[in-house]
């Protein structure tokens, strides 16, 4: 199993699509094991983004995810960063396909509702920055055996 970390950015949650995102990757069999509400400082924002410190858009992106509350989540299962990557759409929501979050509810790059891990490393990393050990919580769902062969 494989954990990744997904972000409901500023414009997700001030859109109202908390719900339509969590509904997505719940349907696609995803498993929750951690949850929080909460606002990012610049702090966590410059470490969560440090791989694009430099970047022409790396201030615009700053000020973007921390203007407003972000639901910040961890999603597990087999193949879990890629397909989360795949239920998200690509990073430019013009080109990202229909029937993705990003390219059912988004028009521009900087304001592209989610985030996700990319790659098992930064996965570890970014679960590791937002949540404690004791936050993430190990459960066998019910419907899991209709999930996973
Ligand atoms: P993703 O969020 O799909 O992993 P990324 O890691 O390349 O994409 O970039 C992180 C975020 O930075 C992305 O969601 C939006 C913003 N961004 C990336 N490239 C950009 C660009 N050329 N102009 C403006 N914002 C950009
Ligand atoms: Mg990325």
């Amino acid at each position: 199993m494989e954990r990744t970390l997904i972000l409901i950015k500023p414009d997700g949650v001030q859109r109202g699509l908390i719900g339509e995102v969590i509904g997505r990757f719940e349907r696609r069999g995803l498993r929750l094991v951690g949850m929080k509400f909460m606002q990012m400082s610049r702090e966590l924002a410059m470490r969560h983004y440090a791989a694009h410190e430099g970047k022409p858009f790396f201030p615009g992106l700053i000020d973007y995810i921390t203007s407003g509350p972000i639901v910040a989540m961890v999603w597990e299962g087999k193949q879990a960063i890629a397909v989360a990557r795949k239920t998200m759409g690509i990073t430019r929501p013009a080109e990202a396909e229909p029937g993705t979050i990003r390219g059912d509810f988004a028009l521009e790059v900087g304001r592209n509702i989610v985030h996700g891990s990319d790659g098992p490393e930064s996965a570890a990393g970014e679960v590791a920055l937002y949540f404690s050990p004791e936050e993430l919580v190990d459960w066998a769902r019910e419907t899991d055996r209709w999930i996973f062969e």
